[in-house]
């Protein structure tokens, strides 16, 4: 079903801060960075110098407003990781394999994730206390 990790998310406050911090303890890169309204989230995926294409990513999730699911996770919570998110090459189908078994998924239709990705993800409570994403990536032309 899952062919990939394809990133790991952390709230952050301040999305600047948490940059400057990978960069400069880890030597992450910032390879991509965008404003989801719909998620309501200030984004910036990273990676490691060198990786190859297509490794796992790091994603620093910023909240754009207080009534976003983010802004909840860091007032309840602080910062630290929001969600575990794997790749699949057919959401659809992935969705419907794990509403076969019985596992609620948020939305009834994906929606647009990272670089117009198709998301959905697996209730938290319906895995073992881990908000999973699923990731079909856009198709690369
Ligand atoms: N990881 C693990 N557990 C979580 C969680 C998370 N990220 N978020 C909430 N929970 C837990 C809560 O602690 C709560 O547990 P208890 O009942 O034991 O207290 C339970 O899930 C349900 O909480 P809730 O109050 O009913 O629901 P919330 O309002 O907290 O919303 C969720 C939870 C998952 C539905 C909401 O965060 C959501 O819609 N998430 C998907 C969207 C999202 O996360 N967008 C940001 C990322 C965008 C992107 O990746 O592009």
């Amino acid at each position: 079903l899952v062919t990939a990790v394809d990133h790991v998310g952390i709230a952050v406050a301040d999305l600047d801060a948490a940059i400057a911090f990978q960069r400069d303890t880890f030597g992450l890169r910032v390879t991509h960075s965008e404003v989801n309204e719909e998620q309501g989230v200030h984004e910036a995926m990273l990676r490691a110098p060198g990786d190859a294409t297509g490794a796992t990513q790091i994603q620093l999730l910023a909240p754009l407003r207080e009534d976003s699911a983010l802004a909840k996770f860091l007032d309840r919570n602080g910062p630290g990781l929001q969600q575990l998110a794997y790749r699949v090459t057919d959401i659809e189908a992935a969705s419907e394999a794990i509403r076969a078994k019985g596992l609620r998924l948020l939305y009834e239709e994906p929606r647009r994730g990272t670089a117009n990705s198709r998301i959905n993800f697996v209730h938290p409570k319906d895995a073992g206390g881990v908000l999973v994403e699923l990731v079909e990536p856009a198709e690369v032309h």
